[in-house]
């Protein structure tokens, strides 16, 4: 009885039992979805790329800054921004033609993408991941998210891709997530994201998931931890989210 009563207090102070020198491993976290751009690839500079040159040629500034908000959101969403940004009205037909012109300058930088462009660490750590049992899918507000990573070789070390042609809304609306942990057949209470944008970070807790935030902690305060670059997060770190 003792022994039980002193079972169960381990089990929720650490979630991790030591039998006939085993280490049993009880981490909660079942599966780990990663955002695409800003996370496992800068993607996120050619976006900004192309959507400063449209902004110059519709006499719109745009900054850095002004860019962090375009992050994680949907294309369409992204040129309402724009617009807000240059006080600019513009019907559906105009709206789209222009965020169509925008998205054929993205996919001509994201061509000549090569595999070593994938941010240092990131294959290494869904590696980890999956040898300790651990699911990994990949959920990008992009409709370019399979080119992508198909370019950069790496469509295969994903049990469950779900990207921008896939959803309704998008981000910071959690479907993308609960859609992605539906398909990896995991609850999302279990479920750890990986988000570098502030409307990603939303999605996910949205979602009722865990999330790490990376980028800066002024901008992702509200995801669970904050790293600086996603290979700063290391396995054992997974026992924080029990
Ligand atoms: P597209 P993520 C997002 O991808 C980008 O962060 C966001 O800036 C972009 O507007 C969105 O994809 C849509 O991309 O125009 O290629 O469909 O961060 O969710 O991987
Ligand atoms: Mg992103």
């Amino acid at each position: 009885m003792q022994f039980l009563k002193h079972w169960k207090k381990q089990i929720k102070s650490s979630k991790r039992l030591i039998f006939k020198n085993q280490q049993v491993d009880l981490t909660l976290i079942k599966a780990c979805i990663f955002d695409l751009d800003g996370v496992i690839v800068d993607t996120a500079h050619y976006h900004f790329l192309a959507w400063k040159r449209l902004a110059n040629e519709l006499g719109i500034e745009f900054t850095e800054a002004d860019n962090e908000r375009l992050k994680g959101v949907s294309r369409l969403r992204s040129m309402e921004i724009l617009m807000e940004l240059g006080d600019l009205t513009l019907n559906q037909h105009e709206k789209e033609r222009l965020a169509n012109k925008k998205n054929e300058w993205f996919v001509d930088y994201v061509e000549r993408m090569v595999p070593e462009e994938i941010f240092s660490g990131v294959k290494v750590l869904i590696h980890q991941l999956r040898d300790r049992g651990i699911k990994v899918g990949l959920a990008s507000s992009s409709k370019n998210a399979k080119t992508v990573i198909q370019l950069l070789h790496i469509q295969n070390e994903f049990d469950v891709v779900v990207d921008g042609n896939m959803i309704t809304h998008s981000k910071p609306d959690p479907e993308i997530f609960l859609l992605a942990a539906q398909k990896l057949g995991i609850d999302p209470k279990d479920c750890l994201v990986f988000e570098d944008a502030e409307a990603g970070v939303e999605a996910a807790l949205a979602a009722g998931m865990k999330c790490v935030g990376v980028g800066y902690p002024e901008q992702l305060g509200k995801a669970d931890k904050v790293v600086s670059k996603t290979s700063d997060f290391a396995v054992t770190m997974l026992h924080e989210f029990n």
